[in-house]
């Protein structure tokens, strides 16, 4: 039996999005029971109340590196997990790069203020934006070098490194300060528009920016 892959989460959230996309690249079908982060019905599924929780296969995980990993050994034969050692331990580092640094500097100082904020009728605050610019642009240059030197971000095969990394790029690119910077950075926009046409991130697009919870 095939099967099915249950997210609770925001409908639009990278990290709920991360979990669709290994889940796509697996060929599994997957949906996301929209949930609000922080949410009391969210702390049913996750202890710490972040976006996604996952149950499949009568199991229930948290945390995006847990799920995707387990997505991806448990349903596509490893295939987003390289089998070198040191590409496994690119592929975490990427992941972590992804997490820790790329996706908080630009959601947090960069998308929520540009993007969300007015369409919940507030202004951006543009000192902060001002502010994190030259910050977002260190951390977009750190992965303009790594894909300078190889086509993906584990090495020469897209690994998990490169579902992690790409909707928080996308997300980035809803504000126009993120475009131009990406646009500026030949590797880094050249991963971006190849990837855009795998089938897993057509699959898992947002529907619409305005629904970002
Ligand atoms: N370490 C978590 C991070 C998940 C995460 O931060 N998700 C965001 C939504 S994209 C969230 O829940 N944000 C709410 C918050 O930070 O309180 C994972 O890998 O799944």
């Amino acid at each position: 039996m095939t099967s099915h892959l249950t997210l609770y989460g925001p409908t639009v959230s990278s990290f709920t999005r991360i979990c669709a996309i290994v889940a796509a690249e697996a060929g599994l079908t997957w949906e996301i029971i929209p949930t609000g982060s922080g949410s009391k019905e969210m702390a049913e599924h996750h202890p710490f109340m972040r976006s996604p929780a996952a149950y499949i296969d009568d199991l229930h995980f948290y945390e995006s590196p847990a799920i995707c990993s387990y997505l991806d050994r448990a349903h596509n034969q490893s295939a987003l997990h390289p089998t070198a050692p040191e590409g496994q331990a690119r592929m975490w580092q990427w992941i972590n790069v992804a997490s820790h640094y790329v996706f908080p500097i630009t959601e947090e100082r960069l998308v929520m203020p540009r993007v969300v904020a007015p369409l919940m009728g507030r202004t951006p605050d543009e000192k902060l934006i001002a502010d994190a610019l030259p910050v977002v642009r260190y951390h977009l240059n750190v992965v303009e070098a790594r894909l300078q030197e190889v086509a993906f971000l584990a090495g020469a095969a897209y690994s998990l490194a490169d579902s992690f990394m790409y909707p928080v790029i996308e997300a980035t690119c809803a504000a126009p300060e993120g475009v131009a910077m990406v646009a500026e950075m030949p590797a880094l926009k050249a991963w971006f528009d190849a990837l855009g046409q795998r089938p897993a991130m057509q699959e898992t697009a947002w529907p619409d920016i305005t629904q970002m919870a």
